[in-house]
Protein backbone atom coordinates (compact mmCIF):
# COMPACT_ATOMS: atom_id res chain seq x y z
CA UNK A 1 0.00 0.00 0.00
CA UNK A 2 1.36 3.49 -1.29
CA UNK A 3 0.99 6.03 1.55
CA UNK A 4 1.15 9.78 1.88
CA UNK A 5 1.23 11.24 4.88
CA UNK A 6 0.15 15.61 5.56
CA UNK A 7 1.69 16.97 8.50
CA UNK A 8 2.07 20.46 10.40
CA UNK A 9 4.59 20.03 13.19
CA UNK A 10 5.93 17.74 14.95
CA UNK A 11 5.63 14.60 13.61
CA UNK A 12 4.86 12.21 15.86
CA UNK A 13 2.63 10.19 14.51
CA UNK A 14 4.75 10.04 11.24
CA UNK A 15 7.63 8.80 13.15
CA UNK A 16 5.38 6.00 15.15
CA UNK A 17 4.11 5.02 11.58
CA UNK A 18 8.28 4.95 10.37
CA UNK A 19 9.08 3.06 13.45
CA UNK A 20 5.94 0.52 12.85
CA UNK A 21 7.33 -0.17 9.23
CA UNK A 22 10.37 -0.66 10.36
CA UNK A 23 9.63 -3.03 12.88
CA UNK A 24 7.51 -4.93 10.61
CA UNK A 25 4.05 -4.14 12.33
CA UNK A 26 3.28 -2.24 9.31
CA UNK A 27 4.41 -3.38 5.99
CA UNK A 28 3.57 0.26 3.84
CA UNK A 29 5.60 2.64 1.33
CA UNK A 30 5.65 5.87 2.46
CA UNK A 31 6.05 7.39 -0.71
CA UNK A 32 6.07 11.15 0.49
CA UNK A 33 5.03 13.74 3.33
CA UNK A 34 3.95 17.24 2.55
CA UNK A 35 3.32 19.78 4.65
CA UNK A 36 1.69 23.23 4.92
CA UNK A 37 5.11 24.61 6.79
CA UNK A 38 7.84 24.77 5.88
CA UNK A 39 9.59 24.48 9.03
CA UNK A 40 7.81 21.21 10.64
CA UNK A 41 10.23 19.16 12.13
CA UNK A 42 7.62 16.38 10.06
CA UNK A 43 9.39 17.13 7.37
CA UNK A 44 12.96 16.78 8.64
CA UNK A 45 11.81 12.98 10.17
CA UNK A 46 10.58 12.32 6.57
CA UNK A 47 14.01 13.12 4.89
CA UNK A 48 16.39 12.24 7.28
CA UNK A 49 14.13 8.53 6.82
CA UNK A 50 14.44 9.08 3.15
CA UNK A 51 11.07 10.06 2.16
CA UNK A 52 10.18 12.85 -0.43
CA UNK A 53 9.48 15.86 1.50
CA UNK A 54 7.97 19.30 0.67
CA UNK A 55 6.10 22.36 1.56
CA UNK A 56 3.64 24.86 0.15
CA UNK A 57 3.36 27.90 1.62
CA UNK A 58 -0.47 28.74 1.49
CA UNK A 59 0.07 32.59 1.01
CA UNK A 60 1.48 31.94 -2.07
CA UNK A 61 -2.36 31.09 -3.22
CA UNK A 62 -5.03 33.73 -3.75
CA UNK A 63 -7.82 30.91 -1.93
CA UNK A 64 -7.50 27.95 0.40
CA UNK A 65 -9.16 26.32 -2.56
CA UNK A 66 -6.36 27.14 -4.72
CA UNK A 67 -3.81 25.47 -2.09
CA UNK A 68 -5.87 22.50 -1.46
CA UNK A 69 -5.88 22.05 -5.47
CA UNK A 70 -2.04 22.32 -5.55
CA UNK A 71 -1.72 19.91 -2.60
CA UNK A 72 -3.85 17.31 -3.57
CA UNK A 73 -2.67 17.79 -7.38
CA UNK A 74 0.66 16.98 -5.89
CA UNK A 75 -0.49 14.79 -3.62
CA UNK A 76 -2.02 12.47 -6.83
CA UNK A 77 1.02 12.75 -8.69
CA UNK A 78 2.36 10.15 -5.72
CA UNK A 79 -0.70 7.81 -6.39
CA UNK A 80 -1.55 6.71 -2.90
CA UNK A 81 -3.86 3.98 -1.66
CA UNK A 82 -4.22 6.27 1.63
CA UNK A 83 -3.61 9.64 2.61
CA UNK A 84 -3.38 9.92 6.31
CA UNK A 85 -3.64 13.14 8.16
CA UNK A 86 -1.41 13.33 10.70
CA UNK A 87 -0.86 16.57 12.65
CA UNK A 88 -2.59 18.36 9.82
CA UNK A 89 -3.58 21.41 10.73
CA UNK A 90 -5.55 23.44 7.89
CA UNK A 91 -9.18 22.55 6.38
CA UNK A 92 -9.56 20.96 3.48
CA UNK A 93 -12.00 22.80 0.88
CA UNK A 94 -14.22 20.34 0.17
CA UNK A 95 -14.97 20.42 -3.50
CA UNK A 96 -11.09 19.75 -3.62
CA UNK A 97 -11.46 17.12 -0.79
CA UNK A 98 -13.88 15.06 -2.69
CA UNK A 99 -12.27 12.73 -4.85
CA UNK A 100 -10.54 11.93 -1.74
CA UNK A 101 -13.25 10.87 0.63
CA UNK A 102 -12.61 7.44 1.51
CA UNK A 103 -9.35 7.43 0.87
CA UNK A 104 -7.89 9.75 3.57
CA UNK A 105 -7.95 9.17 7.27
CA UNK A 106 -7.22 11.73 10.09
CA UNK A 107 -6.29 10.71 13.94
CA UNK A 108 -8.28 13.84 16.01
CA UNK A 109 -7.91 13.95 19.83
CA UNK A 110 -10.74 13.67 21.05
CA UNK A 111 -13.59 10.70 21.57
CA UNK A 112 -15.32 11.80 18.68
CA UNK A 113 -18.39 13.12 18.34
CA UNK A 114 -17.25 15.04 20.76
CA UNK A 115 -14.66 18.35 20.56
CA UNK A 116 -14.38 18.69 16.44
CA UNK A 117 -11.76 21.28 15.94
CA UNK A 118 -9.22 22.32 18.53
CA UNK A 119 -7.96 22.65 21.98
CA UNK A 120 -9.93 19.44 22.41
CA UNK A 121 -7.70 18.67 25.74
CA UNK A 122 -8.93 22.20 26.85
CA UNK A 123 -12.58 21.43 26.27
CA UNK A 124 -12.62 18.08 27.78
CA UNK A 125 -10.75 19.39 31.09
CA UNK A 126 -13.44 22.75 30.78
CA UNK A 127 -16.58 19.99 30.62
CA UNK A 128 -15.57 17.82 33.75
CA UNK A 129 -15.12 14.92 31.57
CA UNK A 130 -13.79 11.71 33.22
CA UNK A 131 -12.56 10.37 29.71
CA UNK A 132 -10.53 11.81 26.95
CA UNK A 133 -9.01 10.09 24.21
CA UNK A 134 -8.50 10.04 20.22
CA UNK A 135 -10.24 8.54 17.40
CA UNK A 136 -9.15 8.06 13.84
CA UNK A 137 -11.82 8.46 11.01
CA UNK A 138 -12.44 9.22 7.55
CA UNK A 139 -11.92 12.33 6.38
CA UNK A 140 -15.03 13.89 4.68
CA UNK A 141 -16.73 17.62 3.99
CA UNK A 142 -17.67 17.74 7.25
CA UNK A 143 -14.78 19.00 9.93
CA UNK A 144 -13.85 16.10 11.98
CA UNK A 145 -17.43 14.66 11.40
CA UNK A 146 -16.44 11.27 8.85
CA UNK A 147 -17.04 8.03 10.00
CA UNK A 148 -14.81 7.00 13.05
CA UNK A 149 -12.95 3.76 12.44
CA UNK A 150 -11.29 3.43 15.86
CA UNK A 151 -11.00 4.99 19.39
CA UNK A 152 -8.78 5.09 22.20
CA UNK A 153 -9.67 6.11 25.69
CA UNK A 154 -8.11 7.05 28.76
CA UNK A 155 -9.17 8.50 32.04
CA UNK A 156 -8.57 12.10 33.04
CA UNK A 157 -6.99 12.51 36.51
CA UNK A 158 -7.63 15.09 39.04
CA UNK A 159 -4.64 16.77 38.28
CA UNK A 160 -4.38 16.27 34.96
CA UNK A 161 -4.11 19.90 32.88
CA UNK A 162 -3.79 20.15 28.85
CA UNK A 163 -0.20 19.26 28.64
CA UNK A 164 0.02 16.17 31.19
CA UNK A 165 -3.18 14.53 29.48
CA UNK A 166 -1.84 15.42 26.36
CA UNK A 167 1.36 13.71 26.74
CA UNK A 168 -0.30 10.51 28.02
CA UNK A 169 -2.86 10.50 24.93
CA UNK A 170 0.10 11.08 22.95
CA UNK A 171 1.65 7.50 22.54
CA UNK A 172 -2.01 5.87 22.59
CA UNK A 173 -2.53 7.94 19.60
CA UNK A 174 0.52 6.51 17.73
CA UNK A 175 -0.47 2.83 18.36
CA UNK A 176 -4.11 3.06 17.52
CA UNK A 177 -3.07 4.99 14.32
CA UNK A 178 -0.29 1.93 13.20
CA UNK A 179 -3.40 -0.29 14.03
CA UNK A 180 -5.66 1.43 12.19
CA UNK A 181 -3.46 2.23 9.03
CA UNK A 182 -2.47 -1.91 9.79
CA UNK A 183 -6.06 -2.54 8.98
CA UNK A 184 -6.27 -1.08 5.64
CA UNK A 185 -3.01 -2.07 4.45
CA UNK A 186 -3.86 -5.83 4.90
CA UNK A 187 -7.54 -4.72 3.01
CA UNK A 188 -9.44 -5.34 6.26
CA UNK A 189 -10.48 -2.05 6.22
CA UNK A 190 -11.75 -0.43 3.10
CA UNK A 191 -14.57 2.35 1.81
CA UNK A 192 -17.52 0.92 0.20
CA UNK A 193 -20.40 2.99 -0.68
CA UNK A 194 -19.90 5.80 1.26
CA UNK A 195 -19.07 3.98 4.18
CA UNK A 196 -16.22 1.90 6.22
CA UNK A 197 -16.35 -1.55 6.06
CA UNK A 198 -14.31 -4.16 7.80
CA UNK A 199 -13.64 -7.62 6.61
CA UNK A 200 -16.68 -6.87 4.53
CA UNK A 201 -19.06 -5.56 6.84
CA UNK A 202 -20.09 -2.54 7.46
CA UNK A 203 -18.45 -0.76 10.16
CA UNK A 204 -21.63 1.02 12.27
CA UNK A 205 -19.59 1.01 15.67
CA UNK A 206 -16.02 2.15 16.14
CA UNK A 207 -13.21 -0.35 16.44
CA UNK A 208 -12.26 0.07 20.52
CA UNK A 209 -8.15 0.14 20.82
CA UNK A 210 -6.85 -0.99 23.84
CA UNK A 211 -3.79 1.53 23.94
CA UNK A 212 -1.87 -1.06 23.27
CA UNK A 213 -1.40 -3.38 20.54
CA UNK A 214 -4.68 -4.64 19.50
CA UNK A 215 -8.71 -3.73 19.37
CA UNK A 216 -10.94 -5.11 22.10
CA UNK A 217 -14.05 -6.79 21.10
CA UNK A 218 -15.45 -6.03 17.40
CA UNK A 219 -13.23 -9.02 16.59
CA UNK A 220 -10.15 -6.82 15.48
N1 LIG B 1 -10.53 18.90 6.22
C1 LIG B 1 -11.76 18.44 6.02
N2 LIG B 1 -12.40 18.85 4.91
N3 LIG B 1 -12.39 17.61 6.86
C2 LIG B 1 -11.78 17.20 7.98
O1 LIG B 1 -12.42 16.39 8.80
C3 LIG B 1 -10.47 17.67 8.29
C4 LIG B 1 -9.87 18.53 7.36
C5 LIG B 1 -8.59 19.03 7.60
C6 LIG B 1 -7.93 18.71 8.78
C7 LIG B 1 -7.84 17.61 11.02
C8 LIG B 1 -8.61 18.31 12.15
C9 LIG B 1 -8.26 17.76 13.52
O2 LIG B 1 -8.00 16.55 13.66
C10 LIG B 1 -8.53 17.88 9.72
C11 LIG B 1 -9.79 17.34 9.46
C12 LIG B 1 -7.52 21.88 11.54
C13 LIG B 1 -8.58 22.59 12.07
C14 LIG B 1 -8.60 24.10 12.01
O3 LIG B 1 -9.48 24.75 12.56
C15 LIG B 1 -9.63 21.90 12.64
C16 LIG B 1 -9.62 20.52 12.65
C17 LIG B 1 -8.56 19.81 12.11
C18 LIG B 1 -7.51 20.50 11.56
N4 LIG B 1 -7.64 24.71 11.30
C19 LIG B 1 -7.53 26.16 11.10
C20 LIG B 1 -7.86 26.50 9.63
O4 LIG B 1 -8.29 27.65 9.42
C21 LIG B 1 -6.13 26.63 11.37
C22 LIG B 1 -5.72 26.39 12.77
C23 LIG B 1 -4.23 26.59 13.00
O5 LIG B 1 -3.43 26.73 12.05
O6 LIG B 1 -3.84 26.56 14.16
O7 LIG B 1 -7.62 25.68 8.74
O8 LIG B 1 -8.32 18.49 14.53
C1 LIG C 1 -1.66 14.87 17.68
O1 LIG C 1 -2.01 14.87 19.04
C2 LIG C 1 -2.89 14.83 16.81
O2 LIG C 1 -3.92 14.05 17.34
C3 LIG C 1 -3.28 16.27 16.81
O3 LIG C 1 -2.10 17.01 16.82
C4 LIG C 1 -1.03 16.22 17.33
C5 LIG C 1 0.00 16.09 16.25
O4 LIG C 1 1.17 15.55 16.77
N1 LIG C 1 -4.03 16.60 15.65
C6 LIG C 1 -4.77 17.66 15.57
O5 LIG C 1 -4.96 18.41 16.50
C7 LIG C 1 -5.32 17.91 14.19
N2 LIG C 1 -5.93 19.18 14.15
P1 LIG C 1 2.35 15.05 15.84
O6 LIG C 1 2.67 16.18 14.87
O7 LIG C 1 3.47 14.83 16.79
O8 LIG C 1 1.92 13.82 15.12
Amino acid sequence: MRLVVLASGRGSNLQAILEANRRGELDVDIVAVFSDRADAPALAIARAAGIAADALDASAFATRAAFDAELLRRVAACSPDLVVLAGYMRIIDPAVLAPWVGRMLNIHPSLLPKYPGLHTHRRALAAGDHEHGASVHFVTAELDGGPVVARVALPIHAHDDAVTLAARLLPLEHRLYVGVIALAGTGRLRWREGMPQLDGQALSTPLVHDGQSSFIGADA
